[in-house]
């Protein structure tokens, strides 16, 4: 089954938005997989924001995702990476749809609430970044035939 590494960000943990964000991929019919409260060390934030290390945001967008703890999650289901992706709405919460969660929580590009792998190759890498194999909890929920 297909997996995707979603993560409350400093903003969103401070904000009291992890229940609400859990809420909305549990009743879409996702299924969780694993989930850890953590402070990111710079070391780990610098590897997985790699592919920005040449942006002017850079530095910044380093200092925010350490400034506090996230909530770090591993979902599950079928098309899971896009269809979270869509439901985080786009990058810029200016120019996120209301109904997604950074339309519906944040202002600022900076303090977009949530991350989300971006494909499949991002997926397995951010998850073995952030999960031991051990942490993750494979189950038959009751229920799952009727989504
Ligand atoms: P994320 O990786 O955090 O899930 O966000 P994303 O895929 O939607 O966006 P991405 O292009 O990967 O950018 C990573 C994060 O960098 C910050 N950013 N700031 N100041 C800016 O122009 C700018 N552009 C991007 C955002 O916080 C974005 O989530
Ligand atoms: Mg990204």
């Amino acid at each position: 089954m297909e997996q995707t590494f979603l993560m409350v960000k400093p903003d969103g943990v401070q904000r009291n938005l992890i229940g609400e964000i859990v809420s909305r991929f549990e009743k879409k019919g996702f299924q969780l997989a694993g989930a850890k409260l953590m402070t990111i060390s710079r070391e780990l934030a610098e590897n997985h924001y790699a592919e920005h290390k040449e942006r002017p945001f850079f530095g910044d967008l380093v200092n925010f995702i350490t400034s506090g703890p996230v909530f770090a999650m591993v979902w599950q289901g079928e098309n899971v990476i896009a269809t979270a992706r869509n439901m985080m709405g786009k990058t810029n919460p200016g120019e996120a749809a209301p109904g997604t969660i950074r339309g519906d929580f944040a202002v600022q590009v900076s303090n977009n609430v949530i991350h989300g792998s971006d494909s499949p190759e991002s997926a397995e890498r951010e998850i073995g970044l952030f999960f031991h194999e051990e942490e993750l909890v494979q189950y038959e929920k009751a229920g799952s035939s009727w989504i």
